[in-house]
């Protein structure tokens, strides 16, 4: 029986994957809400084809609970987040969710960390964690680090599709490991060391985050001279080596806008272009307004009572708005004692900031000036009804004749 510790955005689809796929699973959460949740029968996050696979999980004889489970494989998924002055990982939930195994489980036990973690991290917190209890690494205590790699809006396609690493101190375990995650995943798995894996997971998200601030340095150089960023960036992606991503209104999300920081907070001297690169995605939000404020000189619009931000969630199409870029500009506005703007977002149902609305034709009617932050297929869909309105399109989503873009 596999115990997966951790029912949150990545360890729940990777319990019902393995339980669709004929594994035993237990799902373990401190959160009896989430617990009692899922026993009810229903998903805890909304994502294309989660509910589908909680079904055929259940079927598959899945259980959820608060408790820790003696069994000779768990697999950890508790979030990992950074500590934001000193960009260091704060990796007190895994060693938590550690300690409470190591208070259950029998010898000879494999734990798998899914988290992700900074490189070094489980050298420096999840051993000790484990040595406290008595149990020797690699003859009582097997460890494993397996992170994931999928991403949201794609979960279910990318968690059978692609391809995953393991790193392990022992090449057996770590092809034991291997089978049980080939039960589902349909790709190549690599076996390697644990620091190797730890270091792939970080040094992947980095990669992107340091390609999404080239196009958003892009953005920037073009509108200081007025060129089209989009134009440049079809053609240059046309040469067969170039292949630029799409600026944006900021980075969000809990992988892109944090894994980097990890290494900055490791290697602060050693880590220039990393640096630069998250300073440049964080500046967006605030490179938003200045277009906003520019577009109302432009158009005589003396106050922003009836400017909207559409969209609040950290991308396109999922319910998810930690780190939002619609948030950090929010909170750009807030300390600058600016009025707060209308927000909408067809994903979030609760009230997240003030002057939030709920619907969507009520939000329109009451905006003349709606900025497009995230691009929902809602709004794609619907781009009819903004033809009376001045649009400023940070997605490049937008059919109408002008618009302004970043
Ligand atoms: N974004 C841009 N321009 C782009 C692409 C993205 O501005 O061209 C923005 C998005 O709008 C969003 C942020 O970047 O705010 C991050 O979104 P994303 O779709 O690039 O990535 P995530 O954070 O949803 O998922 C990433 C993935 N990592 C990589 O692609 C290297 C996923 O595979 C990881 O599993 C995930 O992080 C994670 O959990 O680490």
């Amino acid at each position: 029986m596999i115990n997966v510790i951790g029912l949150g955005y990545i360890g729940l689809p990777t319990a019902l994957m393995m339980a669709s796929h004929g594994v035993e699973v237990v799902g373990t959460d401190y959160n009896a809400d989430l617990v009692a949740t899922l026993n009810s029968g229903k998903t805890t996050f909304k994502e294309d084809g989660l509910d589908e696979l909680f079904e055929a999980a259940v079927k598959g004889g899945i259980k959820f609970t608060t408790e820790y489970q003696v069994t000779d494989t768990y697999i950890v998924s508790v979030p990992t987040p950074y500590d934001k002055f000193s960009k260091k990982i704060d990796a007190c939930y895994v060693i938590s969710a550690v300690k409470s195994v190591m208070d259950v489980c029998p010898k000879g036990a494999t734990v798998v960390i899914e988290s992700t973690v900074s490189p070094g991290t489980i050298d420096k917190f999840v051993r000790p964690a484990i040595e406290e209890n008595g149990f020797v690494i690699g003859k009582d205590i097997h460890l494993v680090h397996a992170p994931e790699r999928i991403i949201p809006g794609n979960m279910v396609y990318e968690l059978l599709h692609n391809d995953r690493t393991v790193g392990a101190d022992d090449v057996e375990i770590g092809e034991k490991i291997k089978t049980l995650y080939a039960s589902f995943c349909q790709g190549e798995i690599v076996v390697t060391d644990i620091r190797t894996a730890e270091m792939t997971k970080v040094v992947e998200n980095t990669f992107r985050a340091v390609n999404i601030a080239f196009a958003n340095e892009l953005a920037k150089i073009c509108r200081h001279d007025g060129m089209d960023v989009y134009e440049i960036i079809k053609i240059c992606n046309m040469h067969p080596r170039v292949n630029i991503l799409q600026p944006g209104p900021g980075v969000g999300g809990h992988c892109i806008s944090v894994d980097p920081w990890f290494l900055v907070g490791d290697y602060p001297s050693l880590t220039k272009v990393i640096w630069e690169s998250m300073k440049v995605n964080d500046s967006m939000p605030e490179f938003v307004l200045n277009r906003i404020y520019d577009i109302m000189k432009e158009k005589g619009i003396k106050d922003t009572s009836r400017i909207g931000l559409y969209g609040l969630t950290y991308k396109e199409n999922v319910d998810d708005y930690r780190e939002s870029p619609t948030l950090q500009l929010v909170e750009c506005m807030e300390r600058h004692l600016a009025h707060p703007l209308k927000v909408y977002d067809p994903f979030i149902t609760e009230d997240i900031v003030e002057n939030q609305y709920h619907d969507f034709d009520e939000f329109l009617s009451s905006v003349d000036f709606v900025v497009i932050m995230v691009g929902h297929n809602e709004i794609k869909e619907n781009m009819d009804k903004l033809a009376d309105k001045i649009v400023l399109d940070t997605r490049k989503v937008c059919s109408l004749e002008n618009v302004y873009y970043l």
